[in-house]
């Protein structure tokens, strides 16, 4: 039989992006693993039926037979590499791909990939606002799906990357790229952080320049290639009180964002930025008003005294301990709320930072227990909601105290996505400002 078909897998925002590229080229099938169980909660499912009606979709026990034809099999980035579907695709010995394959076999302008565990978001938006004049434009993991970006014909592009992304990239000649920095997260989805690292490093394989950061070894390429080592070079640095960027100091009064792990986000968007020729004035433009993404450490002003902080997008253990430590202070109670899908992360450090730095803690979501196993002495109690959470806030907190929302969790087993456990927090401390 011919192999013509291509067969996309997963029905998410990525799913979708790949269907409506790909429909006009070749026949297309899809598959969905909740089609048998679940189809209602598919979110594109009824689009591919209404606006794709020539794209077949693969009956539930249907998936080893379609491979049958399939010449590729095109994978969302939430599904593993170890999920059995993708097993079999490689027994038949039919290439597994990404979109992100799909976007650089197409593109033909300069490309810039960015990963890490944490603060890629904040740095594609800052390298994306240095390079705005010069038609570049952000997309991927950050939400929009890159071949939803192809058709903007835009001059350039800056991809956040997953390791989801990573993992299954053939080639990727990313004019720039860049690791910002790798702790422990998503082990759920891969067998082990050894594999996580190198998901992350396959970000080079094809780079042109990379930039990275010399106090964080697991960042450095581990193949010869040309680029940036900050931190070690003395002209691109992080200073208690500013930044070195091409050797001339750029001091925090002069940058909106807050926090040294916000220095160093700006750093490697600097670094990126003047290699293809962002001049420093332009950098330090963005500098002066970049104030930050929402979700992110985000301050939403005081209720009787108190301060509430949503940094609803800290989705792992080492976000969260670096968001408990920055908005700790020893003349104001912390009072934090965390919780939700752990993707199988361990909690010990978080426990010990709570016991060190947190005042009164409420658990929330699927893992709370297996938090709340890992504290040792702080006060600690149980929440069924958000509204519930803040509720019980309010009563432990008095004027002068802060309330943090780190959840060191994913939010899927209680919103739809970070951004909406953040506006559902946000909408929480508005009713109390009301
Ligand atoms: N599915 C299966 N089988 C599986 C797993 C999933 O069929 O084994 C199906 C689900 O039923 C669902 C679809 O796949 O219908 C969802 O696909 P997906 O999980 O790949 O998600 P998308 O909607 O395509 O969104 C993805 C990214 N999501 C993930 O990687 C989990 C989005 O990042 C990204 O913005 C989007 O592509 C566009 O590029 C979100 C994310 O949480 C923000 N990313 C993780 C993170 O940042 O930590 C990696
Ligand atoms: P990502 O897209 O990787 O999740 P974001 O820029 O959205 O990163 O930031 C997510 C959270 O990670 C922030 O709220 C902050 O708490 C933390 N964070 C941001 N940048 C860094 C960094 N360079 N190092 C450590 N933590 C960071």
């Amino acid at each position: 039989m011919k192999r013509e078909r291509d067969i996309v897998l997963g029905l998410g925002a990525t799913g979708y992006s790949v269907v409506r590229h790909l429909h006009a080229q070749c026949p297309v099938s899809v598959f969905d693993s909740r089609l048998g169980r679940d189809a209602l909660a598919i979110p594109f499912l009824r689009n591919v039926r209404s606006d794709y009606p020539d794209v077949d979709v693969i009956p539930p026990k249907g998936y080893k037979r379609a491979l049958e034809n399939a010449r590729r099999v095109i994978a969302s980035p939430g599904i593993p590499l170890s999920n059995s579907m993708l097993k079999w695709a490689q027994i038949e010995r039919i290439p597994v791909v990404g979109d992100i394959d799909l976007f650089m076999e197409q593109v033909k302008v300069p490309v810039i990939g960015i990963t890490g565990t944490n603060g890629k978001s904040t740095t594609v938006s800052l390298v994306a606002d240095m390079m705005r004049t010069r038609g570049f434009v952000a997309c991927g993991n950050i939400g929009t799906p890159v071949l939803d970006m192809l058709k903007s014909k835009s001059k350039g592009y800056v991809l956040e990357l997953s390791s989801f992304q990573l993992e299954r990239l053939q080639r990727g000649p990313f004019k720039v790229a860049s690791i910002l920095n790798i702790s422990e997260d998503h082990l759920d989805h891969h067998e082990s952080m050894e594999e996580y690292v190198a998901a992350k490093q396959r970000i080079y394989q094809d780079a042109q320049f990379a930039v990275y950061d010399h106090l964080r070894p697991e960042t450095i390429p581990t193949k010869r290639i040309p680029g940036i080592e900050l931190n070690r070079d003395p002209s691109w640095k992080v200073e208690e009180d500013g930044i070195v960027i091409k050797g001339e100091f750029l001091s925090q009064d002069e940058i909106a964002l807050k926090g040294s792990h916000n220095l160093q986000n700006l750093l490697t968007a600097s670094a990126i930025a003047t290699q293809l020729g962002v001049k420093i004035n332009e950098v330090a433009r963005t500098a002066r008003s970049f104030e930050g993404l929402p979700h992110r450490a985000q301050s939403l002003g005081s209720v009787a005294g108190v301060e509430f902080i949503n940094d609803s997008k800290a989705s792992n253990v080492s976000a969260a301990i670096a968001s408990i430590k920055r908005q700790y202070d020893e003349h104001a109670k912390l009072i934090l709320i965390c919780g939700g899908d752990g993707k199988a992360a361990d909690f010990k450090k978080l426990g010990e930072c709570i016991d060190e730095f947190v005042a009164h803690t409420i658990l929330i979501g699927s893992d709370a227990q297996d938090i709340a196993t890992c504290i040792e002495r702080t006060r600690y109690e149980f929440a069924q909601s958000m509204d519930a959470a803040v509720s019980v806030a309010v009563n432990v907190s008095q004027s002068g105290d802060r309330v943090l929302l780190a959840p060191a969790c994913a939010s899927f087993d209680m919103f739809t996505d970070f951004a909406h456990r953040g506006t559902a927090f946000n909408n929480c401390v508005l009713g109390l400002q009301a």
